[in-house]
Formats: structure tokens, sequence, C-alpha cells
């Protein structure tokens, strides 16, 4: 039986995920291929400078995470996050580093995409057509899609160097939350590493859990380390009492 996380009636909960809690159902984290997304470095395939370099690589890495994701299934982590927040409603709030679409499959709602969607394309030069729900694969020049305006359109992804999505949103939940449970991240991208330092700084009162296998960069200012595969021990830990 894995430590419980308790939560009172009327506590805020800020959920924050990464790549560990989509491991479970077969999408390989970005540290275990050893910082290679399928043989792909990231500043390759992950940053503005690899778009305009080589934006059919870019489409070509990316339509393959589109297909990996498509024949992907929540786990019992995505769906133990989606039965805490039909039970906490309001108070629940999830933000994820994750660019698939698992949380959704598995029913959460009040969701915040921090680093962009795999299944959404934009115009790359922002030139005022929304992001849109794209599912296509892309994956040679000549199919590269083209925007309205001319431009091409690339994935809506938060490359590195690019900025986060939301975070006027983050902060304002971070400065309400009374607990903070992060799950299956490696604590070395910013800003999303430094949320539970945020809400630590916020008083004592304020709890924060880790859940993950291996104890993240940022170990020290959890609260507790609940060591185990989310999928595993996250139904327990959330079980109302
Ligand atoms: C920004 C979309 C300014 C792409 C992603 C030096 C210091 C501090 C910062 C920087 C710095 N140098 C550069 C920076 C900035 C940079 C950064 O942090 N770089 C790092 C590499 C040093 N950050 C940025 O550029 C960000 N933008 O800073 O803008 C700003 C700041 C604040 C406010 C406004 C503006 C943008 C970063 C976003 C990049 N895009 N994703 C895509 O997915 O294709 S990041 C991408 O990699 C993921 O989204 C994720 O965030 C990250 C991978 O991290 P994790 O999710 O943690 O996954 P990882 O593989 O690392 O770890 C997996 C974990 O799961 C492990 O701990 C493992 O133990 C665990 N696990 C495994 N199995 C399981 C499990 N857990 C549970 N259950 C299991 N079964
Ligand atoms: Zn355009």
């Amino acid at each position: 039986m894995s430590a419980k996380i308790d939560i009172g009636a009327e506590e805020r909960v800020f959920v924050l995920t990464g790549a560990g809690i989509s491991a479970e159902s077969g999408l390989p984290t970005f540290r275990d291929s050893n910082g290679l997304w399928s043989g792909h470095r990231v500043d390759e395939v992950a940053t503005p400078e690899a778009w305009k370099k080589n934006p059919e690589l870019v489409w070509r890495f990316y339509s393959m995470r589109r297909r990996e994701a498509m024949q992907a299934v929540p786990n019992p982590a995505h769906h133990a996050l989606a039965v805490l927040e039909s039970r906490l409603g309001q108070n629940f709030f999830l933000c994820t580093q994750n660019v698939d679409d698992l949380h959704e499959r598995a029913g959460s709602r009040n969701l915040l995409h921090m680093h962009g969607e795999l299944f959404s394309s934009r115009c790359e030069d922002d030139c005022g057509e929304p992001v849109f729900p794209d599912q296509n694969l892309y994956e040679s020049e000549s199919v590269i899609p083209r925007c309205k305006c001319g431009a091409r359109l690339r994935p809506h992804i938060v490359w590195f160097g690019e900025c986060p999505l939301g975070m006027d949103r983050i902060m304002h939940e971070i400065d309400r939350c009374h607990v903070m449970i992060v799950i299956g991240t490696s604590g070395n991208v910013h800003p999303a590493a430094s949320f539970v330092h945020w809400a630590r700084q916020r008083g004592p009162w304020v709890r924060t859990y880790y859940v993950g296998p291996e104890l993240p960069a940022n170990a020290a200012a959890f609260t507790e380390v609940i060591q185990g595969r989310a999928g595993e021990v996250l139904p327990d830990c959330l079980r109302e009492k």
C-alpha cells in the first residue's frame, strides 16, 4: 500500500505532470531515451532554429509522435487524476508538460498544456489564423501544409527557447493551492521545475508531493516523495479516505 496523499474537503490541488505519467502508456520519456527522441537530439527537432533549418525533419518527428500517441491509451495514473477531479471539482487544476492527449482521453477537463498540444497546428508566422485541431501526418517536404496567408503550418508545440503557454493562469493557481502534486517529471526543464519552489515560498502550510520511480532534480523541495511508477501507486495514493 503506497503513502496516502490526504486532501481536505475545501483544499485546492495543483497537479503538474511530465513525460513519466505517459510512460506506462508506452510513450517514451525524454530521459529514458538518453535525451534522444527516436534518434533525434532536442536541438534538431524541438527548437525554432531546428524548424527554420529543416521543417521537413521537424514535421516527420512530430508526425511520428502523433502516430505513437494515437496508438497509446490512458493508464491508471491518468484515470486516477480524472477521478480526483470529479471529486474536487473547481478545487482541482491540472497543468501538464506533456503534449499527448491522454489526460483528456481519461476524462480530465480542467487542464492546461503548458508546452502545447501534439494534435494541434498553427501558422508559423502567427498571422492571426487560429490554432486548430490537426491529426494529420506530414512526412515529406511536399506535404508540409500552408496557412491561408501562405506561410507554413507548424506543430502547436512550445519548443526550447519559446515561452510556455498559460503562465498567468499557472501562477494564479500556484498562488491559491493548498496541495501540489508533481508526477513523472525529472525536474530539468524550466519554468515547470520551479513550480514546487514557488509553491513552497508561499508558506509551510502548502504541502508538496512528488510521485515517480526516481528522485527528480528538485526532490529536496518536496514535503514528501512517493517512489513508484505512477500507474501502480497513484490510484492508491489518491484513494478517498
Ligand atoms: C522558457 C514540448 C522563458 C516539446 C518541451 C538553464 C536553466 C534554466 C532554464 C534554462 C536553462 N537553459 C535554457 C533554459 C530554458 C529551457 C530549459 O529549461 N532547458 C533545460 C533543458 C535546461 N526552457 C525553455 O526553453 C522553456 N521556455 O524558459 O521560456 C520563460 C520562462 C518563464 C516564463 C516565460 C518565459 C520552454 C521549455 C519547453 C520545451 N518543450 N516539450 C515536445 O514535447 O516535443 S519540454 C519536454 O521535455 C517535455 O514537455 C518535458 O517538459 C521535458 C521532458 O521533461 P520531463 O517531462 O520531466 O520528462 P523526462 O523524460 O525528463 O523525465 C521523465 C521522468 O518520468 C523521469 O523523472 C522518470 O523517473 C519519470 N518516470 C519514468 N517512468 C515513470 C516515471 N514517473 C512515473 N511513472 C512512471 N512509470
Ligand atoms: Zn498565417
